[in-house]
């Protein structure tokens, strides 16, 4: 390790005392203060390669890009290791996992003492937002994983530039982290070491302090702390109190032939197409979709009382199967240099490949598990929670915008998920209040991106289930808080989408990516007074006609199948949401179990 970089660039003494306190608990052999260069950065990339983390791929097709393959054990989040310990269980609410902030701490200082023995510790100072933006907030991510310092690197502001904008006297959130894995002297190191037993690993979030303690993961939102833990879970708590809101949204620009921007935000849980979405090629022509972010919003009420939504990072973290160039070609150019990928297959010529990539398997390959493969051999070549780390910079249609440190101002919210039956194409909120039920009442099949059982149909509120760091009751409250908070006129106006109907037969009824373009043009049209609805029980519905279908070819019945008000559905739909409701007693806000009335009502 080069020492030149082991001395802080800074005077700031609650870093430097929180630094030396955990280099104290932690015992590492090293401390390595990070400065975000280019030069540093291919010093940990070429260190990975020759400790077996990386495998460096071909530099002619993949410039500056590696390949990382985790544990089997390590390859997605760990919900049920997930905990707020906030002082009150009822502060965490009946979604989170709870446990008292005095064990939980005595417990982790056990855990974390000297756990880094034999490692690095790397100091990660970051800053989410824009350095200049009013809401930016800055961490301090202390590590002994490399393979974190790299993906920070890309998925954040992160450096020298950082610790210079804290100065001597700025604060910052604590986020320790570590693999859990201590070496003892002469012990060899395995290319992906982590906490073997999964009752081990615990991702904590302290919201009074706050802090953000991580053991045991080296794997995406459980070890990169800046964009769950940080940018979500504490920076909800944090927008809770300061009046704003950190949201799990991708944010768009859709530009009209006419050449009229519209900013639009949308909620969909973990690998349910955010990052499809917010990059999408338009096939309705004249139509142009810019991206400012796949995953985080945060969005606060501008000075002309408008919503501003801004993205806190500075990369995507995407899942890489099913991207492909029908379904994502601009994802695919970002990810073209410059980008880690981990868990896809290898393939004989030092490239990268997975399933529905849309261009042939390899004859051979080497799988995610590091063996070799073929593509007959009856397993998956990618794990389906495969990803890929790539700089937002990289992408072609990267909107002019996106590191606006006021944000853009939001025309429409969607919210969706993964539902098969019921829920209609695109349907339209009556009113703020009806919008904030219809978040509060998401649900969408489980997917690949947390541990557990795929395909199970879950709740997932504003799909913000397993990242609302306080009680999702007063989390909803703070929803229906901003038509006070504003002129309800400026607020944006709120639809449901859903673009994974299937019939009877399984056979999906609408053709998604670039298609979904014909849904966001009615809702352009709609925030301009001219698209045309119909009012149902469920909500307003688009006219048979309103929705452009030219050119697509769809089969006669299907539109009216993904626009129709299946009322049995709904009624079962009501009863579901009414379960999921009953857990949130004594803080569920009234306006929502009236709006829950009056669609059961409205059904009849
Ligand atoms: O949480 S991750 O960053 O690993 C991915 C996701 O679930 O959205
Ligand atoms: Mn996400």
């Amino acid at each position: 390790m080069s020492k030149a970089y082991d001395k802080p660039q800074t005077a700031n003494q609650n870093i430097l005392n929180w630094v030396r306190q955990t280099a104290d608990l932690c015992r590492p052999d090293r401390v390595h203060w990070c400065d975000g260069s280019e030069v540093e950065n291919q010093m940990l990339c070429d260190l990975m390669v020759k400790s077996g983390t990386f495998v460096k791929l071909n530099e002619k097709k993949r410039p500056g890009s590696y390949l990382a393959r985790s544990h089997p054990s390590d390859v997605a989040r760990v919900e049920d290791r997930t905990f707020i310990c906030s002082r009150t269980k009822n502060e965490a609410g009946p979604t989170n996992n709870w446990a008292d902030p005095a064990e939980m701490k005595q417990k982790l200082l056990g855990m974390f003492n000297g756990c880094m023995q034999g490692r690095t510790m790397y100091v990660i100072p970051f800053a989410m937002g824009p350095l200049d933006s009013p809401i930016c907030k800055i961490g301090v991510e202390i590590t002994d994983s490399p393979y974190v310092v790299v993906n920070m690197r890309i998925m954040t502001r992160m450096g020298q530039t950082v610790l210079d904008k804290l100065g001597a006297n700025g604060t910052f959130i604590p986020c320790l982290h570590s693999v859990g894995a201590p070496l003892s002297p002469g012990q060899k190191d395995v290319s992906w070491p982590c906490e073997g037993d999964p009752k081990n690993k615990y991702i904590v979030h302290f919201p009074e302090e706050p802090s953000i303690w991580s053991y045991g993961s080296g794997y995406g939102g459980n070890a990169l702390l800046g964009k769950k833990c940080l940018a979500l879970r504490i920076a909800s708590t944090v927008a809770k109190k300061e009046g704003w809101m950190a949201e799990h949204m991708l944010i768009l620009c859709l530009t009209s032939p006419q050449g009229k921007k519209y900013y639009i935000s949308a909620a969909f849980p973990s690998a349910c197409g955010k990052t499809n979405l917010a990059m999408m090629q338009p096939t309705v022509p004249g139509w142009k979709v810019t991206t400012l972010g796949d995953d985080i919003a945060w969005i606060r009420v501008g000075k002309d009382g408008r919503l501003y939504a801004m993205n806190p990072e500075t990369g995507f973290f995407g899942v890489a199967p099913g991207t492909s160039a029908k379904s994502n070609p601009h994802a695919l150019a970002a990810c073209a240099k410059n980008t880690i990928f981990t868990n896809v297959v290898l393939t004989p010529d030092n490239d990268v490949w997975w399933e529905d990539m849309g261009v042939p398997a390899p004859a051979k390959g080497i799988d995610w598990q590091g063996n070799e493969w073929t593509p007959d051999n009856g397993k998956k070549g990618a794990h389906p929670n495969s990803r890929f780390t790539a700089p937002a910079s990289q992408c072609p249609v990267i909107d002019p915008d996106w590191q606006n440190p006021e944000g853009v101002p939001l025309s429409a919210i969607l919210f969706g998920g993964r539902r098969p039956h019921t829920i209609p194409l695109v349907n339209e909120a009556f009113d703020w209040e009806h919008g904030v039920f219809m978040g509060s009442a998401c649900g969408s099949e489980t997917t690949a991106a947390a541990l557990g059982q795929a395909g199970v149909m879950r709740r997932d509120p504003f799909a913000m289930l397993p990242f609302c760091g306080y009680n999702m009751g007063d989390y909803f409250a703070h929803w229906l808080s901003f038509a006070q908070r504003t002129d309800r006129a400026k607020l944006p106006k709120v639809y449901f989408v859903n673009w994974f109907r299937k019939d009877a037969n399984g056979r999906w009824l609408w053709p998604g990516y670039g298609e979904n373009s014909r849904v966001l043009k009615w809702i352009c049209e709609r925030v301009e007074g001219t698209g045309r609805a119909q009012k149902t029980p469920i909500g307003n519905l688009p006219t048979l006609e309103a929705i452009d279908v030219s050119g697509l070819n769809l089969p006669a019945d299907d539109l009216p199948q993904l626009l129709a008000v299946d009322t049995a559905g709904w009624k079962a739909e009501v009863e579901d949401v009414a379960v999921n409701y009953a857990k949130f007693d004594g803080t569920l806000p009234k306006a929502l179990s009236e709006q829950l009335d009056g669609l059961r009502k409205r059904l009849g």
